[in-house]
C-alpha cells in the first residue's frame, strides 16, 4: 500500500474542550503525519457544501449548526493506508459503539458531537482536501 492522504476535522466540541493537542497525540501515535493544519471558523455555506451528501437526512440542520458553532481544525493526514487507518483510530460514529482506545470512545460526547471527521474513501479525501487546502499549504 502506497502512502495515502486523508482529510480530518477536529470538530467544535474538540476545540471547545481544549482537546486538539490530545487528539493530535492519538493521531501521531497511530503513525499518521499531520502534513497540513489550520484552525478556522467554518461558514454555514462551507459546512452545507461539505456535508451535502447528508442534506436529506433529519440531522442535517443540527449538523451544520454544530459545525459552525465554534472553531474547527482542518487537517491533512498522511501515511500508509491513511483513509482506513484514520477511520479505525476515530472509532464508530456513535461513541457508545466505538472501540476502546479510539478517539471517539475516549473523547466524544454524543453521535452528533463526535470530536472528529475523517474521509470515508481516497476519492472523497481528495475532494475534501481541495475544499480547504491548496497544494502549497501541504508540507509532507
Ligand atoms: P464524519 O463524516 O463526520 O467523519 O462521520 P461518519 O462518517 O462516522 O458519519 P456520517 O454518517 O458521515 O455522519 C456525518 C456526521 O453527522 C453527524 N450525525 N448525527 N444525530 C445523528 O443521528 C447523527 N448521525 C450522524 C455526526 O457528527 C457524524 O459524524
Ligand atoms: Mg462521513
Amino acid at each position: 500500500m502506497a502512502t495515502e492522504r486523508t482529510f480530518s476535522i477536529l470538530k467544535p466540541d474538540a476545540t471547545r474542550r481544549n482537546l486538539t493537542g490530545a487528539v493530535n497525540a492519538v493521531i501521531e501515535e497511530a503513525g499518521l503525519r499531520i502534513v497540513a493544519q489550520r484552525r478556522i471558523r467554518m461558514t454555514k455555506e462551507q459546512a452545507e457544501k461539505f456535508y451535502e451528501v447528508h442534506k436529506e437526512r433529519p440531522f442535517f440542520g443540527e449538523l451544520v449548526s454544530f459545525m459552525t458553532s465554534g472553531p474547527v481544525v482542518v487537517q491533512v493526514l498522511e501515511g500508509e493506508n491513511a483513509v482506513a487507518k484514520y477511520r479505525e483510530v476515530m472509532g464508530a460514529t456513535n461513541p457508545a459503539q466505538a472501540a476502546e482506545g479510539t478517539i471517539r470512545k475516549r473523547f466524544a460526547e454524543s453521535v452528533g458531537e463526535n470530536t472528529v471527521h475523517g474521509s470515508d474513501s481516497a476519492e472523497n479525501a481528495k475532494i475534501e482536501i481541495a475544499q480547504f487546502f491548496k497544494d502549497s499549504d501541504i508540507a509532507a
